[in-house]
Parts: structure tokens; sequence; C-alpha cells
């Protein structure tokens, strides 16, 4: 077991390396669908999936909630002498999890892996100290950074926002944040760099100047990037849409909001989109409609995957557990050849009340399980080109004659007005949509 883990102490003891032991296997702390090595078309699983653990949810978190104290133990966090030690002993769990557990990747933000020091150069010194401690595990392990963030929400100078702060010198702390995040980023090798609005939004109209925060945000993204980008990062940026919470709207809407923002401040070409389920779910989409606007647009990038609770609409983050999300899911990422610099990061937690530490992998195991099962079904489907054959015929009209013409754009609109005369009594074919879905549960199930 020793092999797994990399510090002084192993954290997770009587736990080791997580196995694919197959769907009858009646061991909790095995894969029923995950099969690393397991060949689905070109890729092993492994390759398609591209799995990371969110530092924040399952290092950070202890199960706090507005009603109470933390319930996890994370014995990471009782026996350091100052902060950067307990940053030391939490890095050493980190790694450990993310070995035994056998995912790729993972995710953090800056403060989730160093504390906050008094002023930004202490903070700035704190980070990059723990990096170079993070760089040599991820080179003992191999593990890797899908992406890195800062966090841009927790201290109080953000409450009212970071980059869309009424107040410039808020503007400034956020941008130290960022430029050393991006430092940390590019010195880790992350593939990635993620900008969640935490608190871009607002929580009144009335004290707010909309079309101004806005600027401000394009601007402070653009000056991110080219800074960036001089330091010689050439991985991908990340917007992260969410409707709402901690504001009351946030500028980062939904995918559809966020497209037309990165092609007003000439973004577009730098950033794409990680999309959440569970802030898809707030934004009153389903996971799968987020994915594919992303894929139609072109700004696909990088997944957060867990889910919301349908019926009381709070971000709870929980893991991905539904084969219809995720095989609707990976119907999409396959579809456009799957991921790229992106992955499925797992941004969730256990629950409050699940206190033992195989709790955290059984959760993750459930997660991985789930989109494995995903990948199998979008496989076999787009194998089978049912349901593409279907929508190809669907839009027959348009392949060749006047409805070719129209979409390249060789039609006037008093000729396409015309032709209604032509055509005459037309449009009652039936969009087979009940068909359709019982086809899906055959595929679920394996029929
Ligand atoms: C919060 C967000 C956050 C981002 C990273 O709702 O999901 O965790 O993923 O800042
Ligand atoms: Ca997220
Ligand atoms: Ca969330």
């Amino acid at each position: 077991m020793a092999e797994y883990f990399v510090g002084n102490k192993e954290y997770f003891p009587g736990i080791g390396k997580i196995k694919y032991e197959g769907p009858k296997s009646d061991n909790p702390l095995a894969f029923k669908y995950y099969d690393p090595d397991k060949k689905v078309g070109g890729k092993t699983m492994k390759e398609h999936l591209r799995f990371a653990v969110a530092y924040w949810h399952s290092f950070c978190g202890d199960g706090t909630d507005m009603f109470g104290a933390g319930t996890q133990k994370q014995p990471w966090k009782q026996d350091a002498k100052d902060p950067m030690e307990g940053a030391e002993h939490k890095l050493d769990a980190a790694f450990e999890f993310i070995t035994k557990l056998g995912a790729e990747f993972y995710c953090f933000h800056d403060r989730d892996i160093a504390p906050e020091g008094a002023t930004p150069a202490e903070s700035e010194k704190n980070l990059m100290t723990i990096v170079a401690k993070a760089k040599e595990r991820q080179k003992a392990t191999g593990v890797k950074l899908l992406w890195g963030t800062a966090n841009l929400f927790s201290n109080p100078r953000f409450m009212n926002g970071a980059a869309t702060n009424p107040d410039f010198a808020v503007v400034s702390h956020a941008a130290a944040q960022v430029k050393a995040a991006i430092d940390a980023t590019i010195e880790l090798g992350g593939q990635g760099y993620t900008f969640w609005g935490g608190r871009e939004g607002y929580m009144s109209l009335l004290n707010t100047d909309l079309k101004r925060e806005k600027e401000h945000l394009g601007r402070f993204l653009v000056m991110a990037r080219d800074y960036a980008r001089s330091r010689g990062f050439t991985g991908v940026f990340y917007i992260e849409p969410k409707p709402m919470e901690p504001s009351k709207h946030q500028y980062d809407f939904d995918v559809e909001t966020v497209a037309g923002f990165l092609k007003q401040f000439g973004l577009e070409k730098d950033f794409r989109m990680n999309i959440e389920a569970n802030h898809a779910e707030l934004a009153g989409h389903d996971f799968h409609h987020e994915l594919e606007t992303a894929a139609a647009l072109g700004l696909f990038g990088s997944v957060d995957a867990n889910r919301g609770d349908p019926r009381n609409g709070w971000d709870t983050d929980q893991f991905p557990m539904s084969y219809y999300e995720t095989s609707l899911a990976m119907l999409t990422i396959l579809k456009i050849g799957g991921f790229t610099t992106g992955g499925l990061n797992f941004d969730a937690h256990i629950r409050r009340n699940s206190v033992d530490p195989s709790d955290l992998f059984e959760a993750h195991i459930g997660g991985m399980d789930a989109f494995a099962v995903g990948l199998e079904v979008a496989h076999r489907i787009i194998q089978d080109g049912k349901y593409a054959a279907f929508v190809k015929q669907r839009y027959a009209s348009f392949d060749a004659g006047d409805g070719a013409r129209f979409e390249k754009g060789q039609m006037k609109f008093e000729e396409l007005a015309g032709l209604a005369k032509e055509y005459g009594s037309v449009g009652f074919t039936s969009g087979k949509q009940e068909r359709l879905e019982n086809l899906l549960n055959q595929y679920l199930l394996g029929l």
C-alpha cells in the first residue's frame, strides 16, 4: 500500500488502489463499470474521461453549513503546527487520495492549496512555496493539473464583487490573486485556467452600474489573458457559467450569455466553457442543453461533473449518479470528438453526514462508474447511427434544391416567401419523440 502515498503519513489507511471488479462485485470500494484500460472506440476509458478531483470539496470543505459546524474529521487538518504545515499535510492527503482512486487530474483554487497571508506578497509567497511541493508530488505520482483558478469570493473584501467591484482598489486585489494563480498554474503545467464569476454580478440594480461592471469584467479578462500568454501559457481559459448564488444575478448566467460576452470583448478564441451540471439546472436548463449549446458554438471546453436536486434549486453539488444524464452528456462530448484540454472534474461533495473516510472514495467511484456507463452508451449510440440518421433525414429538405440554396444564402427573402405557394400544405411529419426516447431506454439497458 505504501506505493500509493507520498508523504510521511498515510491518511486513508486500510484503503488501497481502487480496482475494477465488474458489475457483479459487491465491494463498495471497487469500480463496477469504470475499467481504465478498456478500449471504447480508439481510446481507453481513462483517455476519454480525464477525471479530476476538486481540491476544495474533497480536502478543504468539512461538512460545515449555515446551520452547523464541520462533521468530517479530516486527519490532515489535525496535527499541523501552523497553516503552512497544514497545507502540506493536505497536499499529502490529496495526492494519496487521487493516486489510490486512479484519477488522472486535480483542480484547485489558490486558497485551497495555500493559506492567505497578511499581504498580497505574503499570499503569493505561501502559494509558490506549496506549488513547489505540489510539483514534486505531481512528479512522484504522475497526477496532473487539469486547471487552476483563484478564489475571488471568500475574502470579505470581495463582498461587492472582484473584477466587477465598484471600488477600484478591490479590482487590483483581484488581479494580484489571478496573476499569482496563473503563475502557479503555469508552473504546475496546468492545461487550463478557469474563471468562475464568484460574486461577479449584483444583489440590486438600484446600486449597480451594470454596463460599467460588465465592461470592467471584459477588460480584466483581456488583461489576464494577455498576461498569461506573455508568460508562455498555451492552455485554454475557461469561463464557468452560473446564473445565481452567491449573487442574485451573475453576469456569466449560462452558455449563451457567456458566448455573447466573449464575442463582445474579443475573447472567443482563447476562452471555452467549463460547464457544470448543477449550474445548468439553476439556469433552468438541462445539462445536455448547455453542453450541446457550447458544442454548437464551438466553445465547449470542460465539465464540472456533479448534480443538483431538482426540487430545491440550490447548488447542492452532489456526485453525478444518473446514467440518463451521463449518457446524454457523453453523446455530445463524443460527437465533437471528445475532450482535448478539458476533462470531468468532480465539483461535488459528500453529504454532511457522510463522515467515514471511505465515503469520499465511494462517492468518486460512483461518479466515475456513472460516466463510464455514459461513455459506453454514447459510443454505442454513435456506432449504431440511428439517431444521427433520423436527424439527418429530418433536415433532408435543406440538403438539395431550394433548401440548400437557402442555407448557402443564395436566395432573396421574396423568393423564399413566394415558394410557400408552390409547397402548399406541408409540415406534418412526426418528430417521433416517444420512439426516440424508448430507444434511449433500450440503449441504457444494453438490449
Ligand atoms: C461554485 C463553482 C466553483 C468553481 C470554481 O459554484 O462551481 O466551485 O467551479 O471556482
Ligand atoms: Ca464548478
Ligand atoms: Ca456548483
